[in-house]
Formats: structure tokens, sequence, C-alpha cells
């Protein structure tokens, strides 16, 4: 090999070794050009990824989300270069976020020029919505793991529905490469405790075996067998102790797709760094750019010319474009036949298959949603909640969802007759019991709606700090999850300050792009649903009442329909002039209109503002805004059941906030809302000291 090129490889062998060492130095020059990055992981793990990808998976670079491809997570996200690599060499195609084809690749040789520069489709981390190809966002270490436990049940939950004798339309697998972070991360024990317990055998993880993250060696915190750790919760456990050796993993894969009842896991001993005479085996290589001299040695070790850089030899796109590329093509021609004679034998089945893969909802989808009468004692939040999910789930037949072992407190039960139960053995079921796995509940959620599955997960409020992370990346990927929350605040009473929300909503409120959702009353509750099920690119947090909230008149009171706008006018002063506006959200609603009642009584103009989200208030138009809350009565006063934080945003510099300010206490709730100050008397008086009235 010459500086000026590579001689005519002559044979599989050498090609295959070109092409991996073309991802080693694609990555090694990405890095040093960005002068950021992590090599030594790419370096390693070439071999691996090149012969997932262009030996095993039925993947289409022309076509990047055909419904049945193979899905690969790169859980070990620092090691982005990999993928930017290889989507760039099987020349991936671009698809917007409408699922339309670009007609150019995902990922050029510029944006690898270009690692981790604004703009550049080769980011610092695998994106979803930023880059196609990349089939979820990883960086945050065990979350693509947990992630692909829920890509995993999606597909045996898909398959389970749509296909018929000589019909496979969905028999795909699912590959997740991991590091010792993945391995350490307790998000990915509790999923891997639930993909064994649920015989995924769609599923195979491929563990980096290296023995170094970024403090040194593993020795000084990581010494635990993980191969006796998978064996007990019931892995197919393999070993392949030479990254290098591409027949071993292929072998390896092969085993296990043809293991079934578990998910297999492959133990891969590398070498970080490798190649690097200095840098190979040291925390170094981990995730600084290797410096021009250590690059010059680590390419002449490949037989690479040394000086060369973003380097593709001949043959190379050719070789990527005759084995994934031919394979993938052939696979998803010989499907887009089957899927055309399954749509004449199944219609109505290829239609559900259609709607859901573009995220739209099925006609009739909110058909029979409950209407609930005025009632004085009114329901729970989460009852209301519970009877709208049983009239959605049958509504819609890929919706489920469950509970992190709450569902009898969640009320998120489906028990309409041939709701189902999600087993190893029953995989047409729609509840699905995620054990008490919060963290990886929220991956798995966030895995099934990459899946194209409507997924909604389960738990107290208090617990949603078990799961922020993934609702952040939630969030991020732009993905329409549904969570529900329900003991919302205070109404846990006895349990105690461990149970009670405080600071909870603010910090959703916080998360850019979720919309937070906080009802009044049940009817609040099915509008909350309604205008939830129809988000396509956002994820929805519901927090919903334990205790029951006193079902508002409508006829006295404006619609529940107002929930779409966020925050709307519930009542008023006659004349609609009002000088004074208490807002409120979910239980401090009612709170809010007893106080308005009493200050109507004593001639004070107020009115209630209903305001279950800040997120959506916000997204209203300025006018929208001002009718609600005019700008020029400043008199105002804000009620919720949690951290004022925030809430100065509406009431302004002269305006009052009624919250906590400390953590909750263990007591009947009565006597919480009294010490506590949610009390009409406490607004009633609040209102008239901010009017200067005695
Ligand atoms: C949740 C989380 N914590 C910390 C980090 C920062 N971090 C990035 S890589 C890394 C070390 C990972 O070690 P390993 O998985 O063994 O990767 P390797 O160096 O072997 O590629 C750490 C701590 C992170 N990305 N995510
Ligand atoms: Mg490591």
């Amino acid at each position: 090999m010459s500086v000026t090129g590579v001689t005519e490889p002559i044979t599989e062998t050498e090609i295959d070794q070109l092409c991996i060492n073309t991802i080693r130095t694609l990555s090694i020059d990405a890095v040093q050009q960005a002068k950021s990055g992590h090599p030594g992981t790419p370096m390693a793990l070439a071999p691996l990824v090149y012969t997932i990808w262009n030996r095993v998976m039925h993947f289409d670079p022309q076509d990047p989300i055909w419904p049945n491809r193979d899905r690969f997570v790169l859980s070990n996200g620092h090691a982005s270069m990999l993928l930017w690599s290889v989507l760039h060499l099987t020349q991936t195609q671009a698809v917007n976020a409408e699922y339309e084809s670009l007609g150019q690749p995902s990922v050029t040789l510029d944006d690898i020029r270009r690692f981790r520069q604004l703009d550049s489709r080769a980011p610092g981390h695998p994106e979803y919505h930023w880059v196609s190809g990349v089939e979820t966002t990883t960086g945050p270490l065990g979350q693509g793991v947990a992630t692909s436990v829920g890509m995993a049940i999606a597909q045996k939950w898909l398959a389970n529905r749509y296909n018929r004798p000589g019909f496979d339309v969905f028999d795909y697998k699912i590959y997740a490469v991991c590091g010792d972070g993945c391995m350490m991360e307790g998000i990915a024990s509790e999923a891997a405790s639930l993909a064994a317990h649920l015989g995924l055998d769609n599923l195979c993880w491929v563990y980096d075996n290296n023995h170094i993250t970024i403090e040194g060696n593993t020795r000084i915190a990581f010494t635990e067998d993980v191969a006796t750790r998978f064996l007990g919760y019931g892995w197919n456990v393999l070993r392949v102790g030479d990254a290098n050796d591409t027949a071993r993993i292929e072998h390896s894969l092969e085993v296990f797709r043809k293991t079934t009842g578990r998910p297999t896991f492959i133990i891969l001993d590398s070498h970080i760094g490798y190649g690097a005479p200095h840098k190979q085996d040291t925390p170094e290589a981990h995730g600084e750019p290797l410096g021009d001299e250590e690059v010059r040695l680590a390419k002449r070790n490949y037989g690479w010319p040394e000086d060369a850089k973003f380097f593709v030899p001949e043959g190379v796109y050719e070789h990527f474009s005759a084995g994934i590329g031919a394979r993938g093509a052939g696979t998803r021609h010989e499907w887009t036949k089957l899927f055309a004679s399954y749509r004449t034998a199944f219609p109505e089945l290829a239609a559900e298959i259609d709607q859901m893969q573009r995220r739209e909802l099925p006609g009739g989808w909110d058909r029979n949603l409950p209407v609930f009468p005025p009632d004085s004692k009114g329901i729970a939040g989460r009852e209301a909640s519970g009877k709208v999910l049983n009239v959605l789930a049958q509504n819609i037949p890929w919706f489920m969802g469950g509970s992190a072992d709450l569902g009898p407190s969640n009320k998120t039960l489906l028990t309409y007759e041939g709701a189902g139960h999600f087993q190893a053995d029953s995989p047409e079921g729609k509840n699905l019991h995620y054990g008490i796995r919060e963290h990886s509940m929220g991956a798995i959620v966030n895995g099934l709606s990459l899946s194209k599955i409507r997924a909604f997960g389960a738990t107290f409020f208090i617990f949603s700090d078990y799961l922020r992370p993934t609702i952040r990346l939630s969030a991020l990927m732009e993905l329409p999850t549904i969570l529900v929350f329900t003991h919302d605040a205070m109404g846990d009473g006895e349990d105690g300050p461990t149970h009670q929300p405080v600071e909870h909503l603010s910090s959703l409120r916080a998360i850019p792009g979720l919309v937070t959702l906080r009802p009044a009353d049940a009817n609040e509750v099915v509008e909350a649903y309604r205008y939830i099920m129809q988000l396509r690119h956002k994820p929805a947090v519901l927090v919903l009442s334990r205790q029951p909230l006193p079902t508002l008149d409508r006829s006295r009171y404006a619609p529940a329909s107002g929930v779409a706008h966020g925050a709307y006018v519930l009542a008023d002063t006659l004349g609609g002039n009002p000088e004074m506006i208490l807002i409120a959200s979910g239980s401090e609603v009612s709170l809010a209109l007893n106080a308005h009642e009493a200050l109507l009584a004593e001639g004070i103009r107020s009115r209630v503002v209903s305001m279950p989200s800040w997120d959506i208030f916000d997204d209203q138009t300025r006018e929208y805004q001002d009718s609600v809350l005019p700008p020029n009565v400043t008199a105002r006063i804000a009620v919720e059941q949690a951290s004022t934080f925030g809430w100065e945003r509406y009431v302004g510099s002269s305006g009052h906030i009624i919250g906590m300010k400390t953590f909750g206490a263990s007591a009947p709730l009565k006597e919480l809302q009294r010490k506590f100050g949610f009390q009409p008397d406490r607004l009633v008086a609040a209102a008239k000291e901010l009017l200067g009235r005695e």
C-alpha cells in the first residue's frame, strides 16, 4: 500500500480488512480533526460493527425506515464514529420527519470531516431525530440497551398481531452494542432481567469487554462476573475471545439467530485503541484524539497510507453495496412483494400497519370516550384515566402499556375482555408488566415508541424521578410517549414526604418539548388524553390525583375542551372584566372556584383560570394568552400543591403564589391542606391583601 492508493485487493479477507480499517481510520481522522471525541472504541469494534452490518443485518440503506429491518443500537454512544462510518460507507439515505426519502445520503464524508461541528450529520453522539439510520439516541450509558428491550417487546407483539401463516411480515432482530459503562448502569440490569423473563430471543447484546473506562482499568470499580450475572438472569451467554476474529463473531451471531426462548449476550474481549502502539489498552484511547504521531503509527500498523486523511479506498463502497446493500435490497423487495399480497389477503391489518408506521390514529379512535356528569363528590383523576385508557386501548389496536407494579393504584390496568397480559407465552397481551423497574420502564416505552407502538408507562408521580432521564430522551427524540403519573401531590397524605411530590412538576416543565398536564377534574382528564393522543412528535406526562376531585358543572363553567389551549377561563366575573385572577391546576382548581365564589359574594371581581399545562399554553398566540391573562390585571394568585418554583412567570412580580417551599408531612390530607395553606380562606385573604381591601 502506498500514500497514493491501495493496491487492488484480491481476496475476500483482504477486502473485509480494508473495510474494517476504513471504519477505523475514518474514526481516528474525525476525532483528530475535531480535536475531541472517542477514537479507541471504534478502533476496537470496527470488526464487530462491520460483521453485523455487512454480513448479518437485514437493513436496506436505500430505505432505512423499512418496517421489517433489523435494528442496530449503539448503546456506548460515545463510539458514535462507528455509526457515522457505517452509515456513510453503506450510503444510507436520509429521510425526514414525515418519513419521506430526501434522495441524499444521511451522513456524507463532509459530515464526517465536520464531526462534532454545528449542523454536521455526524454529531458527538447518535441522535435519532437528527440523523437517519440512528434507531435511538444514545450517550447516557445504559439507555441504549434498555431501549432495545422495548424494541424487542414491540417486535414480539407486532409479529403476534400481524403475522399470518406464510406471511411473516415482522420477523426482525435487534442488535445492541454496549460497553463496561452500560454494564455498570443499573438501568441495564433492570432491562436485562425483564428481557430474560419475557424470553426475548429476538434480542442480542454484544458487550465490549475491554476492561477500560475513563478512570482506568475496571479493576478499580467493576470486578463482578458479568457472564454469571447474565446466566442468572436467564440469558444465553456466549464469548468471543478476540474482537478481531470476524469468523467467530459471525458464528456467535448465527448462534443468536438460532437460539429460542431467551435473549443472547455475547461477551467480546477487545483492546481499546487497537493498533495504536502507545495508546492501546489505555484510558487515554477512550476519549482523547490520538495525536498526529500516534495516528501515523496506528495507520502504519493497519498497512494504511500514513498521511492519507478521510480516505476511502477503492472497492470499499462497492463491498458494502455488495454486502448489506444487496442483501438489504433483496430482503426488502421480497418483503414488499409479500406485503402486497398480505394487503390483498388482510386489507384491514395492512391498513393498521400503514397508519401505525405514520403515527396516525385509526378512524373512530376517540369514539365512546366518557363524558362525566357534574358531581360535587366527583371521581379521582386516576379513576377517570383508567376509564379512558380502557376505551383508547379498544379503539387503537397498537395502543398499550402498563405500570411498574402499581397498576391497581395507577388504575392503568386494561380490564376489558381480551386485553390480555404480555408474557413470553402470551405476546398478544396489551397489559405490560414492567415490574418494579421504573428506570427501564421509561426506556422500554421509548423502545416501543421507536417501533411505532403507542405506549404508556405508569407509576406514582413521586417516582417520576426514577425515569426522568428516559423522559428527557423521549423529548430529545421527539417521541409521542405517554407517562401516567398518579398520586400527584399531598393526596397521598399518610404516606408522608417520601411519597409527596414537590419539585417534580417544575422539573418536568423544564424539559423542552415535553407536554406536562395536570387536569382538574374527570372531564379535563378526557380532554387531556384527547390532546395527547393526537401528538405525533412530542411526549406527554399526565399528572393525576389519587383522591376524588369534584366533577365541575360545565353548564356553569367553561367546557373542558379548553384543556387543548393549556389554560382557559373557567369562571369569570360578570361582564368579563376581572380585577384579579386565580390560576390553578389539578386539585387546586376546585379550591380556587370556592375562593372565587366567596370573593364574588364580597363584591370582588375575580376570575378563575384552569391551567393544566404550561407547555401548551405557552404555545398559544399572544392574543389568546392575553385574553386569558389580561396584561392589565396584575393582581394574580397561583395556587398549586407543588413547588412555587416558576409560577412568577404567570403571576408577575406583583402576584402571589400559594405552593410548597418545603417537603410535605405524614398526616391525613385535610390536616396537610390546613398546615400548608391550601384552603379557600387563605386564597380569599391573599386576594384581599393584593387588592388592598380589608
Ligand atoms: C450515564 C452516564 N454516565 C457517565 C457518562 C460519561 N461517560 C462517557 S463514556 C464513559 C466511560 C465508559 O466506559 P465504557 O463503557 O467501558 O466505554 P469504553 O471506554 O470502553 O469505550 C463515561 C463515564 C455517560 N455518558 N453516561
Ligand atoms: Mg470499557
